[in-house]
Order: structure tokens, then C-alpha cells, then sequence
């Protein structure tokens, strides 16, 4: 995806999908980590994708999916 394309080949990427129960603090924890601070979240709709450069040559791709798509992807990961 154009995100994770445009870093050079030599960067080490990972991704990271975070689940979890409604307000169990996952976008808080994501805007934390992104921006350094604490925002008033919403309830996410569908997922958030956001990039973290944890070094000069690794990035964390964070996935932080929301209510539904997360307990969705819970079930299916039982099987
Ligand atoms: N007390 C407390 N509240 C938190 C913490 N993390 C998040 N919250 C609050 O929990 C609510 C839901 O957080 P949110 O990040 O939207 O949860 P999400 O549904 O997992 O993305 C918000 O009102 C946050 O301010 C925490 O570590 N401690
Ligand atoms: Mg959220």
C-alpha cells in the first residue's frame, strides 16, 4: 500500500493490528505513541492506520480496528 511503499526498501517495517473490547484504549493509546499526547477519542468506525518511525531505519504500521471489524476478526481468528 502506497503508505508502506513510499518508505526506501532498506527501512524494517512491521505491522502491528491492535484488538480488543469498545473503550479498552486502543486509539488512546495509538495517538499517544503517533503524537505524544492525549486526544478525546470517538468511537472508531472501520479501523485507523497510522505510521510510527521507532528508529531512523524501523517503522511500526499500526492497525487499530474498530468495534465491529475487531470483534469480527476476534471470531474468525478462533478457527
Ligand atoms: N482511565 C483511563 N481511561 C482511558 C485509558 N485509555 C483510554 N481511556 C479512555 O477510555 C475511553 C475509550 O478509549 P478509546 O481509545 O476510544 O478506546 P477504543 O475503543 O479501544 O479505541 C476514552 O474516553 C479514553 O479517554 C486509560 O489508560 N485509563
Ligand atoms: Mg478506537
Amino acid at each position: 500500500m502506497g503508505l508502506q511503499n513510499a518508505k526506501a526498501s532498506w527501512v524494517k517495517r512491521t505491522n502491528i493490528v491492535m484488538l480488543g473490547l469498545d473503550s479498552a484504549g486502543k486509539s488512546t493509546l495509538l495517538y499517544r505513541l503517533r503524537y505524544k499526547d492525549v486526544f478525546l477519542t470517538l468511537p472508531t468506525i472501520g479501523f485507523n492506520v497510522d505510521m510510527i518511525e521507532a528508529g531512523k531505519d524501523f517503522t511500526l504500521t499500526f492497525w487499530d480496528v474498530g468495534g465491529f471489524l475487531s470483534s469480527t476478526l476476534k471470531e474468525l481468528s478462533a478457527f
